[in-house]
This record gives C-alpha cells, structure tokens and sequence, in this order.
C-alpha cells in the first residue's frame, strides 16, 4: 500500500513543555529566535490532538508522521519510562489506528533532553547508548503497533545548524569538528534498530534531508567542489547506513570519520527496511572561495521561491530519488515535502505539492509513500511562526485550525492515488 501522509514533529506542535512530567530539551531556553516565539505552547497539539486525528481523517491520508518527545518518556534522558509520557503517545497511535491510519513514529526530531546536553550531548558517544535505551522503552510499549519506525530526522540538519553554524540549539558552533555529532548520531539509529527489531519492530527507517548537488560549471573545480558538498550533505549519512562504509573525507582534511571506532559500521549498517527522504530544494555548488571549506554555496537562480526564500524545483525530487535508488537500491519513503507560503487560499502550495508528487511517482525508484510537511502551520525553529507550511492553518492566539484550500485539493489528490 502507498502511504500517503502529512508529518510534523513534537517540539514543533505539543507545548505543555513542562506537562505531565516532561523534563527540559535543548531548544527549551535556546535563542535567538525570530521575534522572541517560543514553542511554549505552538499548536498545543499535547491538548488538542483529537483534533489532529479527526483533521488526517477528514484528509484522507493512509498514514501520520510524528515524532515522540524524548523528554517527555525520559525526563533526564536516562532511566525508567514516565508512564504519562507513554500514555500519551499510546492514545495518540491507538486513535490513528482506529481511524485507519498508519502510525509513523519519528523517535528523535532534534529535542534532545537538557540533561543529556549537560553531559555533552551528541559530541558523547554515551549519548547513542542512552538513544538506544530510550527507543526500547517507546517500541516495548508501541512496537505491535507503529507501521513505520523512523530513527533519526534530518542528522545532517542536527549536525550543522546546532553544531557546526550554531543557528539551531544546542548553539555550537564547531564547523568541522561537530562531525563526532553526526557519527554519534548514526551509531545511535544503529544501536536503536536492534533495540526496535528486539521489541518485535517492523518497518525501520532513517529519514534524511536530502539534495541533488548541482555543480556551478563543468569547471575541474566546481566538480570536485560539488563532489565535496555531496559528501557532507548526503553521502556521511546514507553511505554507513546502507553500504557499511563512511565516503571519502580527504576533500575536508580528514583521513577518517572522526569519533569512528572499530566496529561501528557494523552496528550503523544493521539492515534496515529503506530510506526516508526529506525533499525542499537541490544545491549549486562552486570553488571554495576561502580556505575553511572546499565548496561555496553559489546559488540555485531562476526559479520560483517560497516564502522562505527556498528555489522550488520540483523535478530535484525526481533526480534525488532516481540517483538514490541507483546508489542503494533500498525502498524510499518521501518523509517530508512541502513549502511555506502564507494564506488560506494557498494556490501555490497547490502547484508546489502536484508538481512534486508527479515528480516522486515519475522517479525510476521504488518510492512507496509521500509525506507532505505538514500537517499544521507550526513553530519552524529559529523562524518562531514565521514561515508557515502547513495544510492546515493554525491562528497561534486561539489554537484553531482552518483547512486550507491545499488541505482539500490533498484529499482529492490521494482519492486519484498513486
Ligand atoms: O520544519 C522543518 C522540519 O522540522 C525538518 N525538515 C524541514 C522542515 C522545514 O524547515
């Protein structure tokens, strides 16, 4: 079956930040953040979600994305389950269910418990080991089930805005020497696929931000410099987990995969049952222009741009997948897809979202689901409530939500299937 869905993520849409035990996460006190928004009470979705469930009813997708709050299972990101935080997500799976909907459960989506920062965060290769132990209590309640497990979202994202540029929480900015981050990240999905597979979990996937990688010209230079980019964007987070094995680095100075250690590919390469793909924009990439990087970011121009300033291409999707498919040849699973405009009557959301579902269903791959990011106008991180991508609109002083015209225009594009 083609999943059809709608995604969003815990931090972006619960609130009750301090509800029901949970404990504190990275982004709780981190700034700045556009106009001073925080996410104290966002779509309060930890209230509302009843709501969220009759709105993916009405819509007609087969499947809803969402991520569990780490802190809200661990307050301090060790020891037993709060069982209020288990609670909660249960009922949320069991109503999925109960209106036909497949549950696909985002384990981490960046809100790592403060505790666990205090001790180093992702830069502490404990920090994968505590992942694990978190996992396992979220799949021994909820492994009989989820449809759809998903490890990680986005580590590349993680990886840089909060720890190399410092944009995201936890606010490092390391540059190059936050990649122990991202290798202690994909430890953490491999240690968490034998703690799901252990519970009995079927489906497991990781989902990745993901871009075709465009070079300038067909200058020597800005191939190898595109070659680099395509590294570090995508290729240190697919290539462990599919091949067993981290890409070159020599373009970045380094001889290994720092914070690798022996035998870790083995646990980052366990088998997993294909690759989640986070599709906005492909990447133009030039010479460097100065010493610190080999690459220049020189721009992708002559498209449409949504609200957020991101190019709209939407036959980037059709190439990412392709070339992913040619790579790894595992099933794909478009996790997140979409665009921030404003207004209801969201016509180019519209164009945006059938551009690139044709574009998906034309890729020579094996793509089996198309998630649409999101469900619900939210809190975009360090943009506060700026930029809005949902199907739905949320007016952020009263909580409603008012289907947008995308929101009916999804419905009856999934009534044509896929
Ligand atoms: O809102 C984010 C989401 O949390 C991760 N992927 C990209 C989205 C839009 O920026």
């Amino acid at each position: 079956m083609f999943l059809w869905g709608a995604a969003t993520a815990a931090y972006q849409i619960e609130g009750a930040l301090s509800e029901d035990g949970r404990g504190p996460s990275i982004w709780d006190d981190f700034g700045p953040i556009r106009d001073g928004h925080t996410a104290a009470v966002a779509c309060d979705s930890y209230h509302r979600w009843t709501d969220d469930v009759a709105l993916l009813a009405g819509l007609g997708v087969n499947a809803y994305r969402f991520s569990v709050a780490w802190t809200r299972i661990q307050p301090d990101g060790a020891g037993p389950a709060n069982p209020k935080g288990l609670d909660h997500y249960e009922r949320l799976v069991d109503a999925l269910l109960a209106a036909g909907i497949t549950p696909a459960l985002t384990l981490f989506h960046w809100d790592l418990p403060q505790a666990l920062q205090n001790d180093g965060g992702w830069l502490n290769r404990e920090t994968a080991h505590r992942f694990a132990d978190y996992t396992a209590l979220v799949a021994d309640r909820l492994a009989d089930r989820v449809g759809l497990w998903i490890t990680l979202n986005e580590p590349f994202v993680h990886t840089v805005f909060g720890h190399a540029l410092g944009t995201h929480a936890p606010g490092q900015t390391l540059f190059l020497d936050a990649l122990p981050a991202a290798h202690h990240q994909l430890l953490g999905h491999g240690l968490a696929v034998d703690a799901l597979r252990a519970a009995g979990a079927s489906s497991v996937l990781i989902t990745n931000n993901l871009t075709p990688v465009w070079p300038a010209s067909s200058s020597a230079e800005d191939l190898a410099a595109a070659d680099a980019y395509d590294i570090l964007h995508n290729r240190i987070f697919n290539d462990p987990v599919f091949i067993g094995s981290y890409p070159d680095l020599s373009a970045f100075g380094l001889d290994r995969m720092p914070g690798l250690r022996d035998g870790d590919l083995a646990i980052i390469n366990r088998p997993i049952d294909g690759l989640g793909v986070n599709y906005y924009n492909p990447t133009r990439i030039g010479a460097p222009e100065s010493p610190e990087l080999p690459f220049t970011d020189a721009g992708v121009e002559g498209y449409p741009m949504t609200a957020f300033g991101w190019p709209v291409v939407p036959d980037g999707l059709r190439e990412l997948l392709t070339g992913l498919h040619e790579r790894y040849g595992v099933p794909l699973y478009v996790t997140e897809n979409g665009c921030s405009y404003e207004g209801l009557d969201d016509e180019r959301r519209i164009a945006y979202l059938d551009g690139h579902i044709d574009a998906a269903l034309a890729a020579k791959a094996d793509v089996r689901g198309y998630f649409v990011w999101s469900l619900l106008d939210n809190f975009e991180w360090a943009e506060g409530y700026h930029q809005r991508f949902g199907l739905v609109h949320v007016d952020f002083e009263t909580g409603v939500r008012t289907p947008k015209a995308s929101y009916r225009w999804f419905r009856e594009r999934i009534a044509r299937g896929a």
